[in-house]
């Protein structure tokens, strides 16, 4: 006897095209003109944060920088869709979802200028710390969603991860756990089709990374991940159906730029290849999109640069005062503080380790 006894399949949705036109049948219905509108100032405003953070690390100011750029409507579609008070888990990527959710702008350039002091979450963002160790956001993305589990506090935790952070072990076992509990998780890859220099072909053979929530008996979708309205309505949905379980949404977009400030994409892929892919620019099409509704214009569009632009150098220069106190990178180490560390603290003090 032979009998199936598993049968998957993963859907793919997008509802805005490259050219601003709009799948009506799957557009989300509590989403107005107004909601566009500001997807598209938090998309701008993204890409401008992203612009000055490189310049910045260019010319010393910022110790190192992840970019974003091209990554814009998956990390503002799914920031906008979480509800007050919902909470998210980032790996070192999401300035996006910072920035949506309201995190004060000097604190994110104190974090990329080097202190720690910028990682310090203010409660109502809902975010947790930047997360480097790729993949290790997520046992604690689960841990945390089965705290309010437990605690029934109906909010549900988002976790981003990226596409070579879904080969980790924390991954499967993150989802695993997620599944097994049916915890309030949403499980999003930000699946830019590089890992540094190894491209998504040499991450798996499978066909899709969503569909390695097979496995863990979770809900899986992938979903356009440069339109904004399709990230915004798979992150949506997953809320909507979160007393079901946790869902695996696969992004598909693209990491237009380096891997960070010390990586150069040059060595390792085309030209061409970027070029596909700048086709398929996220805030492109929603400008078409607001532009052809009579939503936008070249007025508004100059005032909203002139306001980003202010709103960043006055963070910049808030950011640039900050005056360190040498002892908190010693401090949060140990309960108390051994001799060895005692000594480098009071080395760093005796020569002005911050001027
Ligand atoms: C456990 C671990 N291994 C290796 C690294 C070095 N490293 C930093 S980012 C990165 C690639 C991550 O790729 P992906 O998960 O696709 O995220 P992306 O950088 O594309 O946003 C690697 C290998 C690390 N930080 N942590
Ligand atoms: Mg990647």
């Amino acid at each position: 006897m032979r009998q199936r006894v598993f049968d998957g399949y993963v859907d793919y949705i997008q509802i805005m095209d490259e050219n601003g036109n709009i799948d009506s049948s799957l557009y989300p219905k509590d989403l107005g003109d107004v909601d566009i509108v500001n997807m598209y100032r938090n998309m701008s405003f993204a890409r401008a944060l992203d612009a000055k953070s490189l310049s910045l690390q260019r010319q010393g100011r910022a110790v190192t920088y992840a970019p974003l750029v091209g990554e814009e409507a998956t990390q503002i579609g799914s920031a906008m869709a979480l509800r007050k008070g919902d909470l998210f888990m980032p790996n070192f990527r999401q300035h996006g979802v910072f920035l949506s959710r309201g995190m004060p702008l000097d604190l994110f350039f104190l974090y990329w200028r080097g202190f720690e002091e910028g990682n310090i979450i203010p409660e109502e963002v809902g975010g947790f710390p930047v997360c480097v160790p790729v993949g290790s956001q997520m046992p604690h993305a689960a841990g945390v969603a089965f705290a309010q589990k437990y605690t029934k506090s109906g909010k549900v935790v988002i976790g981003y991860v990226g596409d070579g952070g879904t080969s980790e072990g924390d991954f499967y076992e993150s989802i695993n756990f997620a599944g097994v509990f049916k915890l309030p998780l949403i499980c999003l890859i930000e699946n830019n089709q590089w890992a540094i220099s190894i491209p998504r072909s040499m991450q798996s053979a499978a066909q899709t990374l969503a569909q390695k929530g097979f496995a863990a008996g979770i809900n899986v979708i992938q979903v356009d991940g440069n339109d904004v309205i399709a990230v915004y309505k798979a992150v949506k949905d997953a809320i909507l159906n979160i007393e079901n379980g946790p869902t695996l949404i696969e992004c598909m977009t693209y990491r237009m730029s380096m891997h960070t400030t010390s990586d150069d994409p040059s060595k390792y892929r085309s030209d061409d290849e970027v070029a596909k892919w700048k086709a398929k620019d996220p805030i492109e099409r929603v400008r078409k999109y607001l532009i052809s509704k009579s939503l936008w214009n070249d007025n508004l569009e100059a005032q909203m640069r002139d306001a980003q632009s202010k709103a960043i150098d006055s963070a910049v220069e808030k950011a640039e005062s900050f005056k360190p106190n040498p002892n908190s990178i010693f401090d949060n180490v140990y309960s108390y503080m051994p001799t060895a560390l005692k000594e480098e603290l009071d080395e760093a003090v005796a020569n002005n380790f911050y001027q």
